[in-house]
């Protein structure tokens, strides 16, 4: 039988109705995107992996979704394709946003396409990208601490992961390990901005439609102020590479923050942000476009797998010079926005 692309829409869990580009296989309809290099996604039917490192005896399986008339779920939990739905907008709106902002073609560069497992496990609080498959997996979370992962934010974060793991590949531990974490929640912080949904409008909080009454917190990070979940650090220090790398992260989301949004209070989207500085000093914010860009050319041609902040901060300063000029505005704010999070 002949398979075609063909535009449907589908009612996702905390997107709205979605525009989604499927193929069409005989009678029905594959929640499969061959303008976006094939990107599916896929049921795994409550399964885990079973893996030793990166050697699985069984993987989880992601058994395409399939749909009669090309409009996809209903909205509700209830029915299993709509995590599905927005699992395969966020690739959409993941991959549309390197495309557009930085000229990159999918996660590893090359045009190819990623696929989704949604339904993974039981009561799973977790989502993950994983380089092994090339794949993005979603829990439906246990419902008291967090519900299903496929929000936008979360979704730009793991795919990122798979940007970075392309790139500079930076350590998964230490210093490099929070700077890794922390490219994840910028990114995926600036995918969420990118969709421009009016159901999940962009915020500096990562996971805030995830998170359910049991976690009592608001996001499962805050990027303006990230000690606001006990555990992130705002400012650099010494021990900082003894922290989780989630926690480590902390200092470059609050350089992230101030260098596109600058210090001091803003409502953004109806969302209050509130970024101290460590030093008291000002900064004075470039926009989220100008950060996107300056921490995807540090990314991609500066930093490696050992960076830590001292190298990003003259990664980004590289970045900045060769996209606005030494001694720009921009890079004068890339050195303000790190001086006031204690990095050199
Ligand atoms: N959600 C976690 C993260 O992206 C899972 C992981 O891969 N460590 O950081
Ligand atoms: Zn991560
Ligand atoms: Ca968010």
């Amino acid at each position: 039988e002949t398979l075609e692309s063909a535009s449907g829409d589908g009612k996702s869990l905390y997107g709205g109705t979605v525009p989604l580009e499927t193929t069409k296989s005989g009678a029905s309809y594959q929640l499969k995107d061959a303008t976006r290099g094939g990107t599916y996604t896929g049921d795994a039917a409550n399964k885990t992996d079973k893996c030793l490192l990166t050697i699985c005896l069984t993987r989880a399986p992601a058994t395409v979704f399939t749909d009669a008339d090309n409009h996809w779920a209903t909205g509700e939990t209830a029915d299993r394709a709509t995590v599905a739905v927005d699992a395969q907008y966020g690739t959409d709106v993941t991959w549309d946003y390197f495309k557009n902002a930085h000229g990159r073609n999918g996660i590893a560069g090359d045009g190819k396409g990623s696929y989704n497992r949604v339904h993974y496990g039981k009561d799973y609080n977790n989502a993950f990208w994983d380089d092994n498959c090339f794949c993005m997996t979603y829990g439906d979370g246990d419902g008291k601490q967090l519900g299903p992962l496929v929000s936008l934010d979360v979704a730009g974060h793991e795919m990122s992961h798979g940007v970075t793991s392309k790139t500079a590949a930076l350590t998964y531990s230490g210093e490099s390990g929070g700077l890794n974490e922390a490219t994840s929640d910028i990114f995926g912080t600036l995918v969420e901005f990118y969709a421009d949904n009016a159901e999940d409008p962009g915020d500096w909080l990562i996971g805030e439609n995830v998170v359910r009454s049991g976690l009592g917190r608001e996001a499962l990070r805050r990027m303006d102020k990230p000690s606001t979940d006990g555990k992130s650090a705002d400012c650099w220090s010494k021990e900082l590479g003894d922290l989780d790398v989630h926690y480590s992260s902390g200092v470059g989301n609050h350089f992230a923050y101030l260098l596109a949004e600058g210090s001091g209070a803003k409502t953004i989207n109806g969302v209050a942000h509130t970024s101290p500085t460590c030093d008291d000093s000002t900064v004075q914010g470039i926009g989220r476009a100008k950060l996107g860009k300056i921490w995807y050319r540090a990314l991609t041609v500066y930093m490696t797998s050992s960076t830590d902040y001292a190298g990003a901060r003259t990664a980004t300063l590289n970045a900045a010079k060769d996209l606005y000029g030494s001694g720009s505005t921009e890079q004068k704010a890339v050195a303000a926005a790190w001086s006031a999070v204690g990095v050199g």
